[in-house]
Order: structure tokens, then C-alpha cells, then sequence
């Protein structure tokens, strides 16, 4: 989630971690691998254009396009003139192709209740919905906010959103009322989709309390349609006039079918907010032909997806890894996909892996913070289960730290199954640097190769590519068809945000990263999150590796401190795996870890133990608060944050050690 990208910083970003382990494709998979022709690489390259034509010709077109990609940089257009519905993509398509009574999604429910949906059952769930839709006075265009925990209606309510041409806005059910207005004004939607409430580690989340309170400065939302998730232990306030069950309205749908609209290529699909760590919520637009054209090859090629398998995406449909990868992207390919509404640690903290035991599930997407945390719990949960079902597993939203990846390895993939580190952003729509699982050797830390027809960069300041090893700002040359078009309502903060620092053809990601020998890119994190250490420029990534490395750390996030000679020095807090005790010794013994791995100049200030990290909902670890308390200013924006109570518990450690 980039923000604004910073133009004073000069210098570079030292990339120093070594990594010497490599994984080549076993042999059994790469035979049997959807891809396995390394030429694919070289095809996309001589003809960028005609290679994406031939992945988009894979889907049912209602008109065929004429112009593969208009570019006026920055703004870009595919698939321009052609005409497409991405729900009869997703849905529809499969019954033809013999699909109807394959599963579309298992569903899990917290407590244990579970719904399973085949293609037929989700095509008729879409066209009721999409009928009711219209019926609630809904128009091709009209805005749709979905607050929804991870039910089934989640993906259903989206689908027929797009069946009638009415871009979708998903707020993750997690977020506070203020958040749901923000996002709800912004996008000035009409109508609200929403539940009685969630299952959340046992107690129910109210949802339909919370979006009350935001629907007091929602102005444009006519009518609230709410899900019964929790029935009648849990009592909502039903608005006359506004607030309809969604139960009632579908019973009164008599017909079974709602024509799905023809669309333009670049029909908008719908609006996700990303927040980034200064100012409003961005509303990345994503449009209908070339995002699905993108969600669907990297679903088909990244997690080699096949008839028989049973794939599971541990992500949240309110982040756009859920909206690419458990709903547009799988079911584009008529995967079955499990999906699960709770925590991992209910009832216990194996639930993960009694999911993947009781489903059979064979591919396996989830966070490096999920694995970290599983790595704090020990080994022995996943080890109480059957995984050989397992056969590739993958990885998004942070760099995965190397230990964390062997772990992943070792103990969920039982040495067997590859690992795909894949790298994208909201923004990407779809994953650009990602190994293929039947082609890639792999290194545990880094996200590999561009897909084919990406086309990254690493660059200085100035706009020179840098040299092998050497950091710099990761940027993307040429558009893909799954890029987002805009910000919704504020052109002008796109162009600023993403194509001022070197021109309007150049998409800057606000990652640094760095290439080695072999052309592999190393991720090291945001930009805003480097270090300057006496004229190095230092990615806290890989000073957080390297503590992450030690055995008796489970989680590190590493900041720069101001300091009077050597411009900034480094801080780290660490929180220990389980059996472990705080100790100033320990605290050396750290330090002096990192000066072996990485170098002197690395050596942090001061480390300081804490009971956990502040992470963000979408599982990504805020490191400006921990700078907020470190320069003792007043905490920024805090309402994304999983749990609030853990940045309070690091400040009043932080006071107590000054
Ligand atoms: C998909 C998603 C995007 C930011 C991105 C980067 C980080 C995601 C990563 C990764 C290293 C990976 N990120 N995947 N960093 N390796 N495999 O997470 O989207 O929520 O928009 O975040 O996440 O910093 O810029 P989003």
C-alpha cells in the first residue's frame, strides 16, 4: 500500500544479506506443471502485446476487442472495444464446460458449521442476487459497499455486483465505523450489503451496529441489505424503510435467471481502498477485461491450478488478495476454493492445519506474518496432522523473511512442496514477480523472476537502472492488463503518486528491492521504511531477517532512530518464541548477531523485547508507529490495526527503559 513516495532521500539501498540455499522444481512436479516451457519467458518478451492477447483469448469474450492496449502514458486502456461479463466468466462458463456439479467453494464457519457451493449452486445464488440488485433499484454503474465477514454471501454478493455492471466497494469486516463511512462517501454508494454479524475467536463481531453508526454520515446509501449470519442470539436494529434481510428480498424472487450485462473491457469492476500511512484511503479502480485477463493466467501458471485440486487462499476478501485470489482469479478457472470465516488459533492453534487435513487442501496461500506467528507457536501443531495433501504453497504481503521460508518448508511443506514468494500490490491487480512452480529455482527470501510480459527495473535517484546487488526503487516499465486505472475520484493523486518521480510511462511501487547475479529480485521493503546509517541506506528487511535468523526470535521490525553523528542508528524490537526470556544478555547477543550476519554498520542501537508487533489488518507490520514512539510523537492513525492495546503496551515499555 504505497503512499506518496518521498524525493529527498538520495543514496542507495544496501542490500547485504547473503542467501546461498536453492530449490529447483522437483522433477515430478515440473512434469506435471500447467507451465513448463521456459520459452514462455521469451515469447512475452518479443511481443508484450500479442502474448497477453493470446491469455485473454482463454476467456469468454461477448465481442472481440481492436485494440489490445492503448497507452497514453500514463493512462492506459486493454482489450479496448471488446465486451465481456466477469460473472458469466466465473460462473456461467463453468456449467457449459461440464463444471455444474463441481464444488465452487467450501466454506468453514468459525464454530464449525460449513456450506459447500457447486458452479450450479453459485450460478443460481448470483442471478437471485443480481435480480434483487435491480429490483433495490441498482443500475449498471451504481456503487455497491459490501461489509461482510467471510461468509459466502461475500463472494456471491460480489459476483452478481458484476453480473449488473455495479462496481463493488469491499470494506474488510474489521474495520471501524469511521472507516466504513470513509470509504462508503468517498465511492458515494447506494446501497450496503452487510450481516447481523461475524464469528471472530469465539465472539460475534457487530457488523450491522458498527455500519449503523456509519450510515449516521452516509448520506448517499439508500437501502441496507443484511445478511442473517448469527440469527437470534444476536438482535440488530432494523431501520424501516432502509434496512431489508437480505433472506426476504431473495424470497421474493420468482425468476432464476438475470441477463448478465455486456461490458466494456474497461467497465470498472470495482473500487478497493488501500490505506496508506498518511492522509485518506486511496480508491484503486480496477476495470473488467484486462484485471480478469491478469487474476486469471497467474492463478492458472503461479498455483498451477488443476481440475482436482482444492485450493486455499488464507486472505481476507476485504484485501485485494482475496478479491484476485479467492474469488476473480480461481473461480475464472472453475477451482474449487475452501474459505474460512475465523481465527487461526480457534479453537486451538492447529485449526489451519485441521483445515488443510479434513479438506484435502493441495495448494496453500497465506502471509509471512501468519507463518511467523505459526513459527512462534511451535512446530508441534501442524506436526499433529496429515498435510501429504499439500503439494505447492505460497506466500504474499511482506517479504518472508529466509528462516520463516525455510520453516514454511520444512514443517507445512514437509520438504516436498515449492514455495511461491509472490510479489503485487493492490495496485498490481495481479501478481507480477513470482516464481512458476514447474520452471523456477528457488532461493528462500526472494520473490524470484517477473511473470512473463512484466518488465521491472531497480533504479537510482537519478533514473539509472543500478548494478547487480545494489539497491534502488522498483519501478515497472510497461503496463500490464491488470494495473489499477485511477484513483477513484482524484486522477491527479494517481499521477503524483505513482508516475511523477520519473515520468508518465514509469510506475513507481514505493518497494526497494535489489537484483543478484542471477536476475532475481530481492524485495526489501518499503521505501519509506529504510535506514540511514552513517550515508547507508539500509532496508529494514534485512536487518529484520537477520534477528528473525537467530533461533530464539519469532518476529523482529527494525527502525531508524535519529542520531547526532551517524544520522540514524538502528532499533529493533524483537518479540521471542515461545520459551524464551527477555535478557540484556540476550539483547548482546542479538546485536552481535547481526553485525556477523550483515556487517557493523548494522548493529542495532538497542534491541528492546516486546510481547508482539503492531500489524496492520491486511497482516503487515507498521513500523511507523514504532518510529512515532521512538521520536516520542503523538501515535498516527490507528484504526488499522489488528489489535490497538499492543503499540500502548510498546510505549509504556519504551518510557519505562528511558
Ligand atoms: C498483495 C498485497 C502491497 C505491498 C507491497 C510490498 C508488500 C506484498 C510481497 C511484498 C515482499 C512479497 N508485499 N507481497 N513484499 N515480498 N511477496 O499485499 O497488496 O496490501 O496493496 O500491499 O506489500 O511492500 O508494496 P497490498
Amino acid at each position: 500500500m504505497p503512499d506518496e513516495i518521498g524525493t529527498g532521500a538520495v543514496g542507495t539501498i544496501e542490500g547485504l544479506l547473503v542467501e546461498t540455499r536453492r530449490f529447483p522444481p522437483p522433477p515430478e512436479f515440473a512434469a506435471q506443471a500447467n507451465i513448463n516451457d521456459p520459452s514462455v519467458y521469451e515469447r512475452a518478451r518479443q511481443d508484450p502485446e500479442g502474448f497477453w492477447a493470446s491469455i485473454a483469448r482463454e476467456l469468454e469474450w461477448d465481442q472481440p476487442w481492436q485494440t489490445v492496449m492503448e497507452w497514453n502514458p500514463p493512462w492506459v486502456k486493454w482489450f479496448v472495444g471488446g465486451k465481456l461479463n466477469a460473472s458469466v466468466n466465473c460462473v456461467d462458463r463453468h456449467l457449459k464446460a461440464g463444471r455444474r456439479t463441481k464444488a465452487a467453494i467450501i466454506w468453514e464457519g468459525e464454530p464449525g458449521d460449513e456450506r459447500v457451493l457447486t458452479y450450479q449452486d453459485l450460478y443460481r445464488e448470483v442471478n437471485r442476487v443480481a435480480l434483487a440488485l435491480r429490483r433495490l433499484g441498482i443500475e449498471k454503474g451504481d456503487r455497491v459497499a459490501i461489509y461482510l465477514p467471510m461468509i459466502p454471501e461475500l463472494p456471491i454478493a460480489m459476483l452478481a455486483c458484476a453480473r449488473i455492471g455495479a462496481p463493488h466497494s469491499v470494506v474488510f469486516g474489521g474495520f471501524s465505523a469511521d472507516a466504513l463511512a470513509d470509504r462508503i462517501n468517498d465511492c458515494q454508494a447506494k446501497l450496503l450489503i452487510t450481516a447481523d454479524g461475524g464469528y471472530r475467536r469465539g465472539r460475534v463481531v457487530p457488523l450491522k451496529e458498527t455500519a449503523d453508526r456509519a450510515l449516521d454520515r452516509c448520506p448517499s446509501v439508500e437501502k441496507v441489505l443484511v445478511v442473517r449470519r448469527i440469527g437470534e442470539s444476536h438482535q440488530v436494529t432494523m431501520q424501516a424503510g432502509r434496512d431489508l434481510w437480505w433472506h426476504e428480498v431473495l424470497a421474493g424472487i420468482r425468476e432464476q435467471y438475470c441477463p448478465p450485462e455486456s461490458l466494456d473491457s474497461e467497465h470498472p469492476l470495482y473500487i478497493l481502498y488501500t490505506s496508506g500511512t498518511t492522509g485518506k484511503p486511496k480508491g484503486q479502480l480496477h476495470t473488467t477485461g484486462g484485471y480478469l485477463t491478469g487474476v486469471y493466467i497467474t492463478s492458472k501458471w503461479v498455483f498451477d491450478l488443476k481440475p482436482d485440486d482444492i485450493y486455499w487462499c488464507t486472505a481476507d476478501i476485504g484485501w485485494v488478495t482475496g478479491h484476485s485470489y479467492i474469488v476473480y482469479g480461481p473461480l475464472a478457472n472453475g477451482a474449487t476454493v475452501v474459505m474460512y470465516e475465523g481465527s487461526p488459533d480457534w479453537p486451538d492453534k492447529d485449526r489451519f492445519w485441521d483445515i488443510v487435513e479434513r479438506r484435502h487442501v493441495t495448494i496453500l496461500y497465506t502471509s509471512p506474518t501468519a507463518i511467523r506467528q505459526f513459527m512462534r507457536w511451535g512446530p508441534e501443531y501442524p506436526a499433529r496432522h496429515d498435510l501429504s495433501s499439500l503439494r505447492l504453497l505460497g506466500t504474499v504481503g511482506e517479504p518472508i523473511n529466509p528462516e520463516a521460508w525455510m520453516w514454511y518448508h520444512e514443517h507445512i511443506g514437509r520438504g516436498r512442496c515449492p514455495i511461491v514468494d509472490t510479489w503485487w500490490q493492490t495496485e498490481t491487480g495481479m501478481i507480477l514477480i513470482t516464481p512458476l512452480p514447474g520452471l523456477t529455482t528457488t532461493k528462500p527470501g526472494s520473490a524470484t523472476l517477473p511473470f512473463p510480459g512484466i518488465e521491472p527495473d531497480i533504479l537510482d535517484e537519478a533514473g539509472n537502472s543500478v548494478p547487480t546487488g545494489q539497491g534502488g526503487y522498483l519501478v515497472i516499465r510497461r503496463p500490464w492488463p491488470s494495473i489499477s486505472r485511477t484513483l477513484w475520484g482524484d486522477p491527479d493523486r494517481y499521477v503524483k503518486t505513482y508516475f511523477s518521480k520519473y515520468g508518465p510511462s514509469i510506475y513507481v511501487t514505493g518497494d526497494g528491492a535489489k537484483r543478484d547475479e542471477d536476475g532475481y529480485y530481492w524485495i526489501l521493503g518499503r521505501v519509506d521504511d529504510v535506514l540511514n546509517v552513517a550515508g547507508h541506506r539500509l532496508g529494514t528487511m534485512e536487518l529484520e531477517s537477520a534477528l528473525v535468523g537467530h533461533p530464539v526470535v519469532a518476529e523482529a521490525a527494525v527502525i531508524g532512530v535519529s542520531h547526532e553523528i551517524k544520522g540514524q542508528v538502528p532499533v529493533a524490537f524483537v518479540s521471542l518464541r515461545a520459551g524464551y526470556t527477555p535478557s540484556d544478555s540476550l539483547a548482546e547477543e542479538l546485536r552481535r548477531h547481526v553485525a556477523e550476519v550483515i556487517g557493523p554498520i548494522a548493529r542495532p542501537e538497542r534491541v528492546i523485547f516486546v510481547a508482539d508487533l503492531p500489524k496492520t489488518r491486511s497482516a503487515k507490520i507498521m513500523r511507523r508507529l514504532l518510529r512515532d514512539i521512538a521520536e516520542g510523537r503523538v501515535l498516527g492513525d490507528t484504526t488499522t490495526l489488528t489489535d490497538p492495546t499492543v503499540v500502548e503496551e510498546i510505549k509504556r515499555t519504551w518510557i519505562a527503559e528511558h
